[in-house]
């Protein structure tokens, strides 16, 4: 049986990725941080509580990392923690920067020293490409970084990092450049679910109207569900390297308006209001990814589509919501 050792395994990704190893037999280990309210902490996997084994640990510190290393001695490590909020990481750059990219070098070491032997994933993202757009409109491995946010700058340093680990130590350690991908598990403060969640309590009469920042910017949107099988995917590559996970497909933050709003038959023109507090010093104005690599050599395929994945983001808010 493999064990698969996860952080940020109460995240979005942690909790659609854990399912899905314990689907396919893995032992499922996770580093989970302390928080005041612990509640809110474990939602996402409180239906697998009695499945998986956590530990309390944070990346930023090295010491908790060598521990949960050496006790679960895993096949698969899975780094999916991080300050993962790209309008926050203007607040909080040093902090960004600390646990996106340092957490990632202490990782990288603790695993070079304890379990070489175990092949790494890291989390890495389409923001590290910034306003770079190859001539035919995608992005790809090959489209030069440049980040337009603390968020997309620590990331690319993690990535160098885990490149230069790769080559320099011989490990397996790959990096997913992951599209956006959301889901109903998505934070309420990321655009996709704050627009569904907020269309609804429209619909329902409990609120007037919906502040948001930039409409025009566009994004490429897949479902966590379909991404999480990429990563496995990856590490279960025998070679380690670098891939691009995307629908290949982009919508504009109005179009998802237009479309989220038309589903509850409303007119998103008069609801929605833009407020500055949430546009961004600096904006990354388009994405979409090309994904073809991973579809013909991996055979990764997606199965929900962009409006299967928002109404099904829809149907759980109309539930919720009475
Ligand atoms: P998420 O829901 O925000 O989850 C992030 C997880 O990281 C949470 O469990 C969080 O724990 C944990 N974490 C934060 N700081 C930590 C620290 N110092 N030590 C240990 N754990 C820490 O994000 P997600 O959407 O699942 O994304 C997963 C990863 O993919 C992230 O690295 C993100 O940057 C990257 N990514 C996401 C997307 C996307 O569109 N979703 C695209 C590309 C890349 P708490 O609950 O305690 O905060
Ligand atoms: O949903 P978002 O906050 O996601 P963003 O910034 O693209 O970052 C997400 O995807 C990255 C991959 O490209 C991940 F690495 C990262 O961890 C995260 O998961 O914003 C999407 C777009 C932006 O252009 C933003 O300016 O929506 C625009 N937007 C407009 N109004 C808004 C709002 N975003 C948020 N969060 N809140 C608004 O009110």
């Amino acid at each position: 049986m493999k064990k698969a050792l996860i952080t940020g395994i109460n995240g979005q990704d942690g909790s659609y990725l854990s399912e899905y190893l314990l689907s396919i037999g893995y032992e499922v280990y996770g580093m989970i941080r302390r928080q005041s309210v612990s509640e809110n902490q474990s939602y996402r996997i409180q239906n697998l509580n009695q499945k998986i084994k956590t530990f309390y640990g944070d990346i930023t510190d090295k010491k908790s990392i060598d521990n949960i290393l050496s006790e679960v001695n895993p096949n698969e490590i899975y780094n999916l923690a991080a300050m993962s909020h790209v309008r926050v990481s203007f607040e909080v750059p040093s902090f960004t920067i600390n646990v996106n990219s340092l957490g990632v070098l202490n990782l990288l070491e603790a695993y070079k020293d304890i379990c070489p032997e175990a092949r790494f994933y890291q989390a890495s993202s389409s923001e590290m490409f910034g306003n770079s757009i190859d001539s035919d409109g995608f992005q790809r491995l090959t489209t030069p970084m440049n980040p337009t946010s603390p968020y997309g700058c620590s990331k690319v340093l993690a990535y160098n990092l885990v490149n230069h680990y790769r080559n320099a130590y011989d490990l397996h350690a790959s990096n997913g450049i992951l599209f956006n991908h959301e889901s109903p598990r998505r934070g309420t403060n990321f655009v996709t679910n704050k627009v569904v969640k907020g269309a609804v309590e429209i619909k329902k009469g409990l609120k007037k109207n919906l502040e948001l920042g930039n409409l025009d910017s566009s994004r490429d949107w897949g479902h966590s569900y379909d991404y999480v099988r990429a990563m496995h995917l990856i590490l279960n590559n025998k070679q380690p390297r670098n891939w691009i996970v995307a629908t290949g497909e982009n919508r504009t933050v109005r179009e998802l308006c237009a479309y989220v709003f038309d589903r509850l038959e409303l007119n998103y023109e008069n609801y929605i209001i833009q407020n500055k507090k949430f546009i961004r010093p600096e904006e990354l104005k388009y994405l979409k990814g090309d994904a073809s690599e991973i579809k013909e050599k991996l055979g990764w395929q997606p199965e929900y589509t962009f409006n299967t994945m928002i109404d099904e983001m829809i149907d759980l808010w109309m539930r919720k919501i009475s």
